[in-house]
């Protein structure tokens, strides 16, 4: 299995989080990415390859211009205000409020905002655009005739919506490769998001398509991050209705729930008989994560790598969370080898 990876990631390298009321060091790292590339090597994948550059035509399909624009321009009207610190919100159109994208930065931080807690500096654009590039590089494997890939996208993707950012994501890895796989000819795309959190941002942007089924395990929004989306009775609208699965899970879930979960997504994919599988790998279902509340084991990676495969179809993973730093590698090598075993 070919991986595709930036090294431009590490342009992205937020120094505070707010979270638990103080600027921590952020969870989502850029020694992530480099423990993921050791254990790469030290389990036998081929060396990673540079991601070429991506299309613009597709990213218009997954993400709205406005919000394009603001990610662009975002860094340099933060440092044209004179400010300090990074870039993070401090005011949201909440309710009865006007939903209307102001001029000035601290308006636009809130407006396009899911979350506050990541950081906006001043290589965070390049290295979003790197990261779905390597997604978008990894789903064109495809058409040569690859049945696998991984795409080992930092930052992450899955909470970015049609025009959202936050939870660490900024734009849609996984939506860029299931869109870059309809474009190159699929008719159907599956995307099974396993990270611990739920993937607003992926069903928010296809939340009224049939071209794309989502499914989502992860944390019951009642007791985890987003909070805000990721209930069962979130089932599709228009034409997307019937084409959205969420699996919230309660804390201390363990893989003999998470594992039947999972059964259950695959028959519900079967159904929808795609051409490609694209996984929202992230490995923050650990028992050790810091942040998280599932208990998988290392070996559980390993045992659900096997279980994808079972679905015999085309799979693309693509990189989301995981933030117990030192086992990270591991965890995703262990399922990806399960996978390929
Ligand atoms: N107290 C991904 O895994 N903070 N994003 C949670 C919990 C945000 C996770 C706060 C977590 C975002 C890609
Ligand atoms: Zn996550």
């Amino acid at each position: 299995m070919k991986t595709i990876a930036s090294s431009e990631h590490s342009l992205h390298f937020p120094k505070g989080e707010l979270s638990g009321g103080e600027l921590v060091r952020p969870y989502e790292c850029p020694e992530r990415w480099d423990y993921i590339v050791q254990a790469l090597s030290a389990s036998g994948f081929s060396e990673p390859e540079m991601p070429s550059p991506l299309n613009l035509t597709t990213l218009g399909k997954v993400h709205h211009q406005n919000y394009l624009d603001f990610l662009a321009t975002a860094w340099d009207l933060w440092e044209a205000q004179g400010f300090n610190g990074e870039a993070i919100p401090s005011v949201v159109p909440a309710r009865r409020m006007q939903q209307r994208e102001p001029e000035h930065i601290d308006g636009k931080l809130g407006f396009f905002a899911m979350a506050i807690e990541t950081a906006i500096t001043r290589g965070s654009y390049t290295a979003a655009i790197s990261s779905a590039a390597c997604a978008q590089t990894a789903a064109l494997l495809f058409n040569n005739g690859e049945t696998s890939a991984f795409a080992l996208c930092r930052p992450p993707g899955h909470h970015a919506g049609l025009d959202l950012y936050g939870g660490y994501c900024f734009l849609n890895n996984a939506a860029i490769a299931a869109q870059t796989l309809l474009d190159q000819g699929a008719t159907r795309v599956s995307i099974l998001d396993v990270d611990f959190h739920h993937g607003n941002g992926t069903q928010d942007i296809f939340y009224t398509r049939d071209d794309v089924q989502f499914i989502s395990l992860h944390g019951d929004p009642m007791h985890a991050f987003p909070h805000f989306l990721g209930y069962s009775d979130e089932t599709g609208e228009g034409a997307g209705e019937g084409f959205n699965h969420n699996y919230p899970l309660l804390p201390g879930t363990a893989y003999d729930v998470w594992g039947a979960a999972l059964k259950d997504a695959l028959k519900k994919i079967e159904a929808y008989s795609p051409d490609v599988i694209v996984i929202s790998l992230g490995v923050d279902t650990f028992e050790r994560d810091p942040i998280s509340f599932f208990k998988l084991t290392s070996d559980d990676f390993s045992r659900y790598g096997k279980l994808l495969a079972s679905a015999a179809k085309p799979t693309l993973f693509v990189m989301e969370g995981g933030y117990a730093v030192e086992e990270i590698g591991i965890n995703t090598c262990n399922v990806l080898s399960g996978f390929a075993s």
